[in-house]
Formats: structure tokens, sequence, C-alpha cells
């Protein structure tokens, strides 16, 4: 008999781990609208939206897609998808309008109504404490920068914790702080939009150190040194999101492969490390004398290395870099040659296991991961009857992104559940409305949600239907 063909392997969500968590995210700011209802105070994100030239076409949060209100029917939509949990943010202003002192119950309200949909059609309640919307009145008094920010920040995480504890399934503390240091202080392309390396880099240390303190007051208050110490008592474990990344080297070349290398401390050891008990990346510092090293003072470090439960990892591409000696750190980021996504970011799926290998053997596997956010923004197209939304390059997108994470898996990764970014088209920061990243389309007119094709193909995936 001639050969027989043989069949492409069968590769189903099935094989990621028994209690694989699937899950949607989105962010406060980005969704919520109703930036002035219940008593929410004013955040950096209202002021920088509001001022001209930060955001394009002016377009503010102030409505989004107005989930403050339509929440049940977002809910349906993520049980008739099959997702286990919602990963959400708590605005800050919302529940403690200026950012120290007295909390608003109204604010408390909306996320317990949340969570007790979420809860009702099955689905996990997964909080953001900080997902980029400082209070207002915090930035007046300096913001980030300031080491008293960082106690503000565990004070309203306190306040979260006692009085949603009974409603939130998972804590993520922090959503990207290289986002909120490097874009909020350093670049100035996200609010509060300051241009000052030594701000940045200030606020990265008070952001960590304000997530230690935080976690610090969640065992405080649950008896716990770890979420798996509680036993039979269920506590919700704590964890962070971060966006780290791991760029490819351009070429084999040495030069380009100890760049690479480079590249990684300020994108990764710098937010990585001190939560693992090492020290900040010197190398870097030693890149930029006159704004280093952030102000570190005793006991902090120690602080910032108290143990949490799960680490989170946002990814959407894998940079390529190459020497450059010209640049302090010695290195520039190079086009990678791939396709590209509608941000102008390369679609690298195998960059995703590369890099959860990567942080799992960094981390000597001591905390199991989370992919909190992957998705990608993509050209949809509306059909003409407005009832179905073609996004074939999401599709394949996600498909390719699965495979990759299953990949790392079957090297041994503990990888426990996977977010995409996002369920709904919503506000994309600096970008205003113009990039979407929803797998379900939100007409921003009448607000009347399509899910896309990704939506239903992500359904088949989650009940074992369709293939990776
Ligand atoms: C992020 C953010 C999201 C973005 C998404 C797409 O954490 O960067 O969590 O808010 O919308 O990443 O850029």
């Amino acid at each position: 008999m001639k050969g027989q063909q043989r069949s492409p392997q069968r590769r189903s969500s099935a094989e990621f781990p028994t209690g694989f968590l699937w899950g949607v995210a989105a962010a406060s700011y980005q969704v919520e609208g109703a930036v002035n209802e219940d008593g929410r105070g004013q955040s950096i994100w209202d002021t920088f939206a509001r001022t001209p030239g930060k955001v394009r076409h002016g377009h503010t949060g102030d409505t989004s897609v107005d989930q403050y209100h339509r929440y049940p029917e977002d809910v349906t939509l993520m049980r008739e998808l099959g997702v286990s949990a919602y990963r959400y943010s708590i605005a800050w202003p919302r529940v403690q309008p200026d950012g120290s002192g007295i909390f608003n119950p109204k604010g408390f309200d909306y996320y317990k109504r949340l969570s007790d949909e979420l809860h009702r059609q099955n689905i996990k309640s997964v909080a953001t404490l900080y997902h980029w919307d400082l209070p207002q009145a915090l930035e007046d008094a300096g913001g980030w920068p300031q080491r008293d920010t960082a106690y503000r920040f565990a004070e309203y995480a306190a306040g979260c914790f006692a009085e949603l504890g009974d409603h939130v399934d998972m804590w993520t503390t922090l959503n990207e702080p290289w986002c909120s240091a490097v874009l909020g202080y350093d670049l100035g392309e996200h609010a509060p939009g300051h241009t000052s390396k030594s701000k940045g880099w200030a606020a990265g240390h008070h952001l960590m150190l304000g997530r230690g303190v935080a976690v610090q007051a969640y065992r405080a208050l649950t008896g716990t040194a770890t979420a798996e110490q509680a036993g039979a008592r269920v506590v919700a474990p704590i964890g962070i999101t971060h966006n780290l990344e791991t760029p490819r080297p351009a070429t084999r070349h040495p030069e380009d492969i100890a760049a690479a290398d480079r590249a990684a401390d300020m994108r990764t050891r710098f937010f990585l490390d001190p939560m693992l008990g090492r020290p900040y990346p010197q190398r870097h510092f030693a890149a930029y004398p006159e704004e280093m090293p952030p102000p570190v003072l005793d006991g902090d470090m120690e602080t910032i290395a108290t143990p949490i439960d799960f680490l989170g990892l946002n990814y959407y591409f894998e940079p390529v870099v190459v020497t450059a000696p010209e640049y302090p750190e010695g290195f520039r980021a190079v086009n990678s040659y791939h396709e590209t996504t509608d941000m102008g970011w390369p679609v690298t799926p195998l960059g995703l296991s590369r890099h959860l290998r990567w942080v799992w053997n960094h981390i000597d596997g001591r905390y199991p991961l989370y992919i909190t956010e992957n998705g990608c923004a993509m050209p949809d197209e509306l059909t003409p009857d407005g009832l179905r939304c073609h996004d074939p390059g999401r599709v394949r997108y996600l498909r390719d992104h699965f495979s990759a994470a299953l990949d790392a898996v079957e090297e041994g990764v503990d990888l426990r559940g996977y977010f995409v970014w996002s369920l709904i088209d919503n506000f994309e920061w600096s970008l205003g409305y113009t990039k979407r990243f929803g797998i379900v389309y939100a007409d921003y007119v009448n607000q009347r949600r399509v899910p896309k094709d990704s939506y239903y193909y992500l359904r088949e995936v989650i009940s074992g239907t369709e293939d990776l």
C-alpha cells in the first residue's frame, strides 16, 4: 500500500490543563463611560483626554460602550461565549473620588452589581485594582513620582479588599506598570503626559512599592501568607499583570544577542526581578546616570518582594532589536517583516511560546502564569444587514496564539488561563476609538453589540468543537 496520508495532528482546547480559565478582559476607563455618575471623581485620563491634541480626534471615555449601564447585556454575551472569567478593572476615582480618605459606597455598589451578575451567569469576577485611572487629586499632589502615592494606593486597595472581598474571585494589583511609569511620566504618550526620565523611573518604583504594601495589607486581612496556605478556606489569589518583553535579536551575531538581552532590562527585569527578591538591573541604571537609580529607601526591596500567588502576562507581539552603540542602552528596535495588525504591530505567535518559556525559566517556576491579555486590532467588516462582522485576521491571530500557548504548556510551563483582549471594541487610549480590539463589534452611535466571527470561533474553541 502506498504511504498513508498523515492526518494533521488535531489540537483542541481540551489539551490545556484541567480547570484552564478562559476569559475576556477590559478596563474601567476603556468601557464604563458614566464618568460623572454616582459620585465618581476625576482621573488623569479624564484630564488627558480633554486636553487638545492628546487623544486622536479628541475622543474621550465619557460614554464609550456604556458598560456602567449595559453590563447585564455584556455579561450575557460572555456566558453565551462560554468563558469562565471576566477580567475588568476598578476605577479608583469611582470608589475613592479624591484618591485618599472618604470612600464612595455608590462606587463599590457598581462593582458588587457587576460581580453579582457575573456570578449569576457562572463567571468568575477577576478584578484589577489599577488600570491607569489615577485620581486627578493625587496627580495634582505629584502623582506616582511622589512616594506618598504608593501608600495612597495601598489604602485604596485595602478599602477594595474590605468592601469587595466577598465578590472578587481573583485580584490583580496593577496592570502594566511599565505603561503607567514610562508612557505616562517619561514618554508622555499616556496620562498624565509628563516627559521626564527620572519621574518615569521614580513612578515605576513607587508603583511596585505600592503594590507590595497592598499585598501585605491583603495578607493581613486574609490571615495567610499566600492563597495556597488558606487550605479549605477560599481566599482569592492575588497577583499582578505585566507587559514584559523578551525581544528577539535580529541576527545571530553576538552583538545583537547581547543587545536583545540588554533590551530586557528596562521592560522586563526592572519590573520582574525585585518581585523575586533580586535587585533592580544595575546595567540599566548605568545607561542613565543622571536620572537613575530610582529613589529606593531601606526596606523597599523587601516590600516589593512580598510573595504573590500568580503572574499575569499581557502579550501582543515580539519586538526585534539590533545592537546600536549610539543609544545609551545599546540597542534599537527594527522591523520584523511580519504581517502587521491595525496597530502596526507584527503578528508573532511563536514569540508567545518563547516569551512564556523565558519568563517561566527566569522566575524558576515560582508562580503559575496567566495570559491576562492577548488580542489584536484588525480590519472588521460589518455585513450590510449589520448582523454579522467578519474578522478573519483576528480569527487567525487568535488560533495561532492559542496554539503557541499550548506549545509552551506541552514544554512544561504552568499556564493556567487565557484572557482575550477584548470582549468588545473600546477606547484605545491615545488612539481613541480608531482601533477595534473587540471580538464583539461596538456601534458607538446606538450602542448595539454585534458578535464578530472571532467571537463565534472562540466559542467553538472553548467548547472544544473547533481545532486550534
Ligand atoms: C494594555 C492595556 C489595554 C490595551 C491593549 C491594546 O494593558 O495595554 O491593558 O488597555 O487596550 O493592550 O493596546
